[in-house]
């Protein structure tokens, strides 16, 4: 008996001081999706390209756009990709989904994609890269508003 007292006591109490630690720690990213946190950052994207991300200017609540530049190795714009992806908060999944939208691809070869930000907390957009019908690599950008 003093045995089982003594063991539930470390469970909970290991459980109380567990929880905060959780709760406190980033955002989980999508299952498959390589979490992303910085903006800016050049990311391979197979042996030959890589990509960068970010805003366009700082987001806050309401409508942003999302940017995404894809580079050959040697630094040369490449456009062949189709990249999609969506938003939504992690804390609430689905809340905010618009489901996976392929990026628009600007004039200057920018991949974009307009993003409503409607409430602060935990955000998530998502990138899927494909090349020839194959999806080459799976992100998501963590950031709180
Ligand atoms: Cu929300």
């Amino acid at each position: 008996m003093k045995r089982l007292v003594l063991w539930s006591f470390l469970v909970f109490g290991l459980g109380a001081s567990a929880a905060p630690a959780v709760f406190a720690a980033p955002a989980t990213a999508k299952a498959q999706y390589r979490p992303l946190y910085k903006p800016g950052e050049k990311i391979s994207l197979g042996a030959d390209h890589y990509f960068t991300f970010g805003f366009d200017k700082p987001p806050k609540l309401g409508m942003a756009i999302m940017r995404v530049e894809i580079f050959s190795r040697d630094g040369k714009r490449d456009t062949s990709f189709v990249v999609k992806g969506d938003a939504d908060m992690p804390s609430m999944r689905g809340a905010h989904s618009n489901g996976e939208k392929d990026y628009s691809l600007s004039a200057k070869g920018l991949y974009l994609m307009p993003v409503r930000l409607v409430m602060p907390g935990d955000w998530e957009v998502t990138f899927s890269f494909a090349k020839n019908g194959q999806v080459v690599f799976r992100g998501a950008y963590l950031f709180d508003l």
